[in-house]
Parts: structure tokens; C-alpha cells; sequence
């Protein structure tokens, strides 16, 4: 594993730092805009006072922390792979670009002793899991990597209900951000109830450090972080897009890890960059308060330990 000099010398010193996942740069952005986003992304960290820190295997090596041209290499290689916890060891012995998700990303951070983690949207229970088990592993790892995924809830296309109650199985705390309810990725609201609601990144803070007084310094947390009004989908576009994707993806047999990217890019090219623009805007505003909470935890002096168990 390769971490990167800023990121080393900010984990040792007990300084803020933000991992980034990178399937979203390979799979989930368009080229050639997704190189620019990324580092729009890792500004966003910096503008929140952290230290970005975007995880990818390049050549085989995990990377903790990304100079301009291994970003480059993610962003533009064709050939890269996305890369869950399983196919880590596969992809570190053969080589080439692995681009890691939420799983595989909060697995490597926590490894490198990092806490706090920025992405889009969790995976969670696909459509249609009681036939095809589709399930994305983003979940059975939080329920073992002691990491806190700032995100805008889980993609729309997914079954959110039954997401939310695998993680309640799983162990997986679900704190909304200024909100009593799961927020719906495009959309602001998902229509289901949170629970629990904190209302600043030092709310957040304290809570990742009383996990070690009870024993769950393991267990993974995610701080749902709703889409601001201005940059959300129209939920009628939103829902017809769904609907239309959802068929496209079963007419083309799509399945496995190809579905994500697929309904992603659907909706991409379907709304005419709409739904694009929504993504960016909530990925940087994800970005930037993990940045703040990640400021927080560290003033209390335990960042950079919590994540081993
Ligand atoms: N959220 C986005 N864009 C993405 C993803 C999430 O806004 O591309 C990726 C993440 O890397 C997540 C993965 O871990 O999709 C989930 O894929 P699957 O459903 O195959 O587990
Ligand atoms: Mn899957």
C-alpha cells in the first residue's frame, strides 16, 4: 500500500483527512469530464480544511492519496476494473487500474488508519434482491470497517426500504444531517424516517469517539447528507427515468457490478446532464462536510485511531 506523502505526514500528525472513493471518477462520471470533477472533488475537501485522500489499486499498488498522474490514469484508462473488497488481491497480483467503491475504498482507509470517507451514494439492495440476491458488499464491509461514508443516501435505483434494514441488521449506524429523513441520492428525501439527527460536524465528532467507550469502534456509520433544494432532480423526470432505466437495464440482460454503472449513465444521458449536474453538486457538498467533520474529530484528538478495531 502507497500513501501518499501529504497524506502520510497528515495521518501521523494527527491532521483531518478525507478518503474519496474512485469508481465513481471511472464508472459513475462521464469522460473527459471526470478527471476535472475529481480533483473539483479533492477541492472541496481542501475548502472544508482536510487533506483529500482518493483511493485507487494503480499498477497493482493500493494507493492512499493520488498525484496528478495516477488520477489521470483512473480517470482516462479504459481498461480500469472496478474493484469491491474481494477482487483487491486479485487485482494487486496481476496489475492494472482497479477503481474501488464504497466497499473497497472504506476498507483500504481504515487500513491506513483514516476514519472519515466522502462519496456519492452508498450501494445497497438492488430491485428485485429477493430473486437476485443483489446485494452490493458496500454493506457487509461497514459492518465490519470502522468508518464513517458521509453520502446522499443510497442510489435512487435501489430498494431504499430494505437497504435501511440490512443495515440495521448489519450494525450500521444512519445519522441524518440536518434531517429526520433518508435522503433519495437526486432527490432531497427518500420517504423514509432516520431516527437520528445531528446538526453539526461536531455532533458527528463526538459520536465517532464515544464508539470506542462501547465497544463498536468497528462497526461502520453513515452520515446521510441530503442534496441541497436548488440542485435537485425534478422528481417527475426523476421518477419516469427510473422507470425507463430500470426496463432499458432488464431488456440489455445488465446484471452484476454493470447494473450501477448502467442505470447511472442512463440517467446521465436521459435527462440531457441533469442528472449530472445533481451528482457533482451533492459529491462536493458530501466532500466538503466530511472535510468539516473530519476537522471536528480531529480537534478532539482521536482521529486517525478510530478506524482499527
Ligand atoms: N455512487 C455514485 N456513483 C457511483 C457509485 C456510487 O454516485 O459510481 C459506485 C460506488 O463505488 C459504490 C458502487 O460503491 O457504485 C456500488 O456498486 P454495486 O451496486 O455494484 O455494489
Ligand atoms: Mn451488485
Amino acid at each position: 500500500m502507497l500513501v501518499h506523502d501529504e497524506v502520510r505526514d497528515a495521518i501521523a500528525e494527527g491532521r483531518p483527512v478525507v478518503a474519496l472513493e474512485s469508481t465513481i471518477i471511472s464508472h459513475g462520471l462521464p469522460r473527459p469530464d471526470n478527471a476535472r470533477l475529481a480533483r473539483e472533488f479533492e477541492q472541496a475537501v481542501r475548502d472544508g480544511g482536510a487533506i483529500p485522500a482518493t483511493v485507487a489499486v494503480i499498477d497493482g499498488e493500493a494507493r492512499i492519496g493520488l498525484d496528478d498522474a495516477a488520477l489521470d490514469r483512473l480517470a482516462n484508462d479504459e481498461t480500469a476494473v472496478k474493484v469491491s473488497v474481494r477482487e483487491l488481491a486479485t487485482v494487486a497480483a496481476r496489475g492494472g487500474v482497479g477503481a474501488t467503491t464504497v466497499a473497497s475504498t472504506a476498507h483500504l482507509a481504515s487500513l491506513a488508519g483514516i476514519t472519515v470517507f466522502a462519496t456519492g451514494g452508498l450501494g445497497g439492495v438492488h430491485r428485485g434482491a429477493q430473486d437476485t440476491f443483489d446485494e452490493s458488499a458496500d454493506l457487509t464491509t461497514l459492518s465490519r470497517t470502522g468508518v464513517l461514508v458521509v453520502c446522499a443516501g443510497v442510489k435512487s435505483i435501489l430498494d431504499v426500504g430494505a437497504t435501511l434494514e440490512r443495515l440495521e441488521t448489519l450494525g450500521v449506524g444512519v445519522l441524518g444531517y440536518r434531517t429526520d429523513r433518508f435522503p433519495g441520492f437526486y432527490l432531497a428525501d427518500s420517504g423514509h424516517d432516520i431516527g437520528w439527527r445531528v446538526d453539526s460536524a461536531d455532533q458527528v465528532a463526538e459520536i465517532l469517539a464515544a464508539r470506542s467507550g462501547v465497544g463498536t469502534p468497528a462497526l461502520g456509520l453513515i452520515l446521510a447528507n441530503p442534496i441541497a433544494a436548488d440542485d435537485e432532480l425534478d422528481r417527475g423526470l426523476h421518477d419516469s427515468l427510473l422507470e425507463s432505466g430500470l426496463a432499458a437495464a432488464d431488456r440489455d440482460g445488465v446484471h452484476g457490478k454493470d447494473v450501477t454503472p448502467y442505470l447511472l449513465d442512463w440517467f446521465h444521458r436521459e435527462s440531457g446532464g441533469e442528472s449530472l449536474r445533481a451528482n457533482v453538486a451533492l459529491v462536493r457538498s458530501n466532500a466538503r462536510l466530511a472535510a468539516e467533520v473530519a476537522s471536528a474529530y480531529a480537534a478532539l484528538g482521536t482521529a486517525g485511531g478510530g478506524a482499527a478495531p
